[in-house]
């Protein structure tokens, strides 16, 4: 009998549903259960049939190790050699088939958007969208299987989280009429007009192809020569360079859709829309330096994050909505042309209107099985939902079956648990490597009457696919762009001065740090001159931070004045799953601490104890210490009491804490990690009667905006209303008034 018992979880994180034994068990048990927080595909056959399994049951069966065909082994740590000092035996079956398993382990990473984390959760439809679209998991009340896969574009799959970068917000709706696939970003346009262009910036913005550096970061000569020369490029990059570029969270990112669909109602009425995600955690973002510091203390910010609060019970929701426009023969809505994926349509132009919410519930079991397997399709389309001629759009028709090819090893990644459809299978399609469906009968093709005549075309009662007609203007064939593509910049500055003045300073900051990277001038100069072309206070700045004459516009356009949804800045969010940090010290006064970690534990915050060393402190389990705790980890801080240094602080030398020349009363440490979440303008209290020294030591007053100072019972309830605000935002130095 297995010696675990059932795990109770102190925060997220822990690696098993049971604790382990000291000694290593030796009676035979079967697999440990998934943890509560893991979900799995439904167990489908290969050709969209329930199997009736619960999801546990598609992984590892029984109590013994076997062979890869089920024979029982004895022994798995010493190969078979011809005695104890000889060679090995190519006879050793055992040996053989394990080694070569694993030298057959990896697939080749996506080509773009390596690097994600995926969960499994449930979209409701509230109805709204019954009047334009058909499909019939926008019907109200329908609840339908979801997986999301949220990505960077750039970096490898080892690459750190927080790159400046794209993300991707992929997700597999899996709907009784075929699975339906919404593969956007967090950002709404897109570098590039037609997807001819799409090897060309990937191309520009991955590592140099030479050394293969940078990695995951568009900070460098090629990524900067390709935008600043293609200038349908700014709108994309100008979202990349704001705050939107390192979000804070997956969970708090808007997605897009970014192209124009066509959706058609029961009666074929048409109409075009762009698709929407609202974050209910709000839209928030992290600082620069906060993202550095996090892809050198923790690599996996975003992933971890994703896991923890699905573990712990924070369930990340998003609001899908749609903005309507007519059907119209030139596809242009209030002047902007919605072919164009480099533009969008201001919410003031057209609301977003709420259709449905999706809830993110369940961890995956297993990330290379369902995250890394997972193969997105943008063809993967349902009745009622068809594509536009946007030509970026038509180019991602071809391309995502194409890459699942070489990527997923043959013809047959539909099949993988993952991917299958929750809707009956009746393809014609056969055969091919890793078939997994035992197709019957003696006609694989149409029309049959061997069959049956089976499979049969849907009728229109049927809910068929529709390829909704579409007039298709008298032209020429030709490698061309509409005029109305022309235009690169008009958005770019609408989006700019659409920004609070804090965020405006973030973006010509970013720009001065990418373009301070290019080793060559001319990339720089060429770069400058586009955003002279978007505006000129931009420009300025940023020239003064590369030390260059701002250059004067060559273009003009018609300004297109700015849009309130744009900002970040402001507001009061939900605060569940965002995590708090408690720093004690030796002589600490539990009570104090029992009431900041249940009032957060109440408003859904997982409140973690930093101590001056592990294990615990009186009472207290300390989840951190003075030296791996790492400030990007805490959305807020609260100091109770004295923090002198602890044994190992380094006073005087202290690399890490990085601690002045004047004498400080506190563990260097913890002034650094206070003095940080200071500079990220985060919520910071004291518990203290008096003066804190902690908050002296770090140059902080009571007085500062978003510090508390107080009893437990008064800076709780003040650090959960601040952490709503995600920022003290007054505390940003900023050239302007926010
Ligand atoms: Fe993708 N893109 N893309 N893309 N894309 C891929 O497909 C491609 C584009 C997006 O989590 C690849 O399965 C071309 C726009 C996401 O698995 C590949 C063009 C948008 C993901 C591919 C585009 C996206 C991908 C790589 C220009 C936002 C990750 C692996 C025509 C609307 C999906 C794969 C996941 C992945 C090609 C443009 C979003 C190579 C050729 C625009 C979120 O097929």
């Amino acid at each position: 009998m297995a010696t675990n018992k059932k795990r109770k979880l102190p925060v997220p994180g822990v690696p098993s549903s049971e604790a382990p034994s000291y000694e290593e068990p030796t009676t035979p048990a079967g697999p440990v259960p998934p943890k509560d927080d893991q979900g799995g595909p439904d167990t489908l056959t290969p050709t969209g049939v329930s199997t009736g399994q619960p999801p546990e049951s598609v992984g590892q069966q029984g109590e013994f190790l076997t062979t890869a065909h089920g024979a029982r082994l004895s022994d798995s740590d010493h190969s078979l050699r011809a005695g104890r000092r000889g060679p090995t035996l190519l006879q050793d079956h055992h040996l053989r088939e394990k080694v070569s398993h694993f030298d057959h382990e990896r697939i080749p990473e996506r080509v773009v958007h390596a690097r994600g984390a995926g969960a499994h959760g449930v979209f409701e439809a509230n109805g709204a969208a019954e009047g334009i679209c058909q499909a019939g998991f926008l019907q109200s009340g329908v609840e339908t299987p979801v997986f999301v896969r949220f990505s960077t574009v750039l970096g490898s799959r080892g690459s750190a989280d927080l790159a400046r970068d794209t993300r991707g917000f992929a997700t597999r709706f899996y709907t009784a009429e075929g699975n339906y696939d919404l593969i956007g970003n967090n950002i709404p346009v897109f570098f590039i007009q037609d997807g001819i262009k799409f090897p060309d910036v990937i191309h520009a913005a991955k590592p140099h192809p030479d050394r293969e550096i940078p990695q995951a970061q568009s900070a460098h000569d090629t990524f900067w020569d390709f935008a600043s020369l293609h200038t349908e490029a700014q709108a994309h990059t100008m979202w990349n360079m704001s705050d939107r570029g390192i979000p804070r969270s997956f969970r708090t990112m808007e997605g897009f859709g970014v192209h124009t669909w066509r959706l058609a109602n029961a009666d074929r009425e048409t109409c075009l829309v762009k698709f929407h995600w609202k974050p209910r955690q709000g839209v928030h973002s992290v600082t620069w330096e906060e993202a550095q510091l996090s892809n050198g203390y923790d690599p996996d910010y975003h992933r971890r994050d994703l896991a923890d609060a699905i573990e712990g019970g924070a369930y990340p929701a998003w609001d899908l909505g749609v903005q309507v426009m007519p059907d119209t023969e030139d596809q242009t809505f209030e002047g902007i042309d919605l072919l164009d994926p480099t533009k969008f349509v201001p919410e003031e132009l057209a609301p977003v209107q709420l259709i449905g919410t999706m809830t993110l519930n369940a961890n995956p079991t297993n990330y290379f099985a369902e995250t890394e397997q997972v193969a997105f399709n943008v063809s993967n389309l349902v009745p009622g939902i068809d594509v536009t001629n946007d030509p970026l759009l038509q180019a991602r028709l071809f391309s995502y079956l194409d890459t699942q090819i070489t990527r997923l090893g043959g013809p047959n990644w539909n099949q993988l648990p993952i991917n299958r459809a929750h809707a009956p299978i009746n393809d014609m399609l056969r055969d091919g490597f890793h078939q997994d469906a035992v197709h019957g009968g003696a006609a694989p093709y149409r029309p049959n009457s061997l069959d049956g005549g089976c499979p049969f075309v849907a009728g229109h009662d049927d809910h068929p696919f529709i390829d909704l007609p579409a007039p298709v203007e008298a032209a020429v064939k030709e490698r061309a762009h509409p005029a109305s593509f022309d235009d690169h910049f008009s958005q770019v500055a609408l989006f700019y001065r659409s920004l609070a003045s804090v965020e405006q300073d973030h973006v010509a900051a970013a720009y001065s740090f990418e373009l301070s990277k290019c080793y060559d001038q001319t990339i720089r100069e060429r770069q400058l001159q586009a955003l002279a072309n978007i505006d000129a206070d931009l420009c300025k700045k940023v020239a003064d931070g590369l030390g260059l004459t701002p250059p004067a516009p060559t273009v003009t356009y018609e300004d297109v004045g700015t849009s309130a949804a744009l900002t970040q800045v402001g507001g009061s969010w939900p605060v569940a799953g965002r995590q708090l940090g408690i720093v004690i010290g030796e002589g600490v006064t539990e009570a104090a601490v029992t009431t900041l970690q249940k009032a957060a534990q109440a408003a859904g915050v997982v409140p973690l104890v930093i101590g001056p060393h592990g294990g615990k402190i009186g009472k207290l389990i300390v989840n951190r210490t003075y030296a791996n705790a790492a400030s990007i980890e805490f959305d807020a801080l609260v100091l109770v009491g004295e923090l002198p240094p602890a044994p190992d602080a380094m006073v005087s030398g202290d690399t890490k804490a990085g601690a002045g020349s004047s004498p400080i009363a506190s563990d260097p440490r913890v002034v650094k990690l206070t003095g940080e979440a200071w500079r990220h303008s985060k919520a910071i209290g004291a518990i203290a009667p008096g003066e804190s020294a902690s908050l002296t030591d770090a140059d902080i007053t009571g007085d500062d905006e978003g510090v508390v100072v107080g009893t437990a019972k008064e800076v709780a309830p003040r650090m959960l209303e601040l952490l709503a605000e995600h920022r003290a935002w007054g505390r940003f130095a900023t050239s302007a008034e926010v």
